[in-house]
């Protein structure tokens, strides 16, 4: 994968919960290459949090731990804008002017919401519904040309683009048309107990996923937990998609070569490679571990940097915000 250079980079990951490996390496891992030579926006999207059932008096504890991991896993403040929703309006306004001209019928193919809807059932509400169109103008706003995220997102991304396409048609030529940068090894990391499902934090077990930090104890059982076929075969072609999803997570942190690592594990038994695994998701989650634990009880900076964030976004945002509304007719 070429890394795209001056381009805008815009992309936001949600305050529920801690981070797993999944978002680690289908998100946050290409956004660290990406700042350095773009200008890249990276949200916690606070406001997306809140349309499934939450809890208000953790969710700013949730925020700043969120901000302490992007800075503990290289997200840089001095080079990328890294800044929290709600504390821009322009993303809560832009949403309603965009859901003013978004048909009932693209929102209603929007898988993720069909998934979330079934888990919160009866609790389902017209903010998870209208999510995408909220989503639309986090990256319209930042007239971002590349959005760095997993495979899960793609669909949002596609109706993002519709959305703008739309909008300059009917209005004028206000908006870029973004692009997913989806990494291929990585783009959906599975379930470890069930290599049928993406690894996800609203799993109702942990020991399905692995997060940033957890324990090197924890991580050594859960690896060895975590379901195989039957008899070993390390194969990035011709293995089951248990072992496969193993050897992605293995060759995303290595970053070795698939000859490199079959040949490497050409004649072990699941234990020697499990073991293999888990000491390097360990050794590379330390360091984050430790730098996390420096950062997070600073809670003045943590805020200072997602302050001086938001400022800087605003004056992107509210700059696209005004041109809409003159387009509209509102100004
Ligand atoms: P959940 O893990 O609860 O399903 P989510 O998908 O809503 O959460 P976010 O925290 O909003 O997660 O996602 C942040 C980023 O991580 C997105 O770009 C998403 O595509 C990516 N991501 C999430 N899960 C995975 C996964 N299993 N493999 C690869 N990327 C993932
Ligand atoms: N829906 C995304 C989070 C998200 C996002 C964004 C990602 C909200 N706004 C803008 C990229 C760009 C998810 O991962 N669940």
């Amino acid at each position: 994968m070429t890394t795209p250079k001056n381009k805008v980079v815009f992309s936001g990951l949600q305050p529920s919960g801690t981070l797993h490996i999944g978002n680690y390496l289908g998100a946050i891992k290409q956004w660290i290459t990406l700042q350095e030579n773009n200008s890249a926006f990276y949200c916690i999207v606070d406001e997306h949090a809140i349309t499934v059932p939450y809890d208000p008096a953790s969710l700013p504890t949730t925020v700043l731990d969120t901000a302490a991991l992007y800075l503990a896993a290289g997200l840089d403040p001095n080079q990328s804008t890294i800044f929290v929703q709600s504390h821009v309006p322009a993303h809560a306004q832009l949403a309603w002017l965009l859901a003013t001209q978004t048909p009932l019928g693209e929102l209603n193919r929007m898988t993720q919401f069909k998934e979330k809807s079934a888990n919160h059932q009866d609790r389902s509400t017209l903010g998870l519904f209208a999510y995408p169109v909220l989503q639309a103008a986090d990256i319209l706003l930042y007239q971002t040309n590349i959005v760095p995220v997993g495979e899960d997102q793609i669909q949002h991304i596609e109706l993002t683009r519709d959305i703008a396409k739309r909008f300059n048609n009917k209005f004028d030529a206000v908006f870029t048309l973004p692009e997913a940068l989806v990494n291929k090894n990585t783009a959906r990391i599975m379930s470890l107990t069930d290599p049928n499902k993406k690894m996800s934090k609203s799993d109702d077990t942990a020991k399905s996923y692995i997060t940033l930090t957890d324990t090197a104890d924890a991580i050594r059982k859960k690896i060895s937990m975590a379901v195989t076929e039957t008899e070993p075969n390390f194969s990035f072609t011709n293995s089951g998609p248990a072992v496969t999803n193993l050897l992605a997570i293995y060759q995303a942190f290595s970053e070795q070569s698939v000859q490199d690592i079959e040949n490497q594990f050409a004649s072990s038994g699941y234990q020697e490679f499990k073991s293999s695994l888990a000491d390097l998701i360990i050794e590379h989650l330390s360091p984050i571990q430790e730098r996390f634990q420096t950062i997070r009880p600073d809670t003045k900076h943590l805020e200072e940097v997602l302050a001086d964030g938001a400022a800087k976004a605003a004056q992107v945002a509210t700059k696209t915000l005004a041109i809409v509304h003159e387009k509209m007719g509102l100004a």
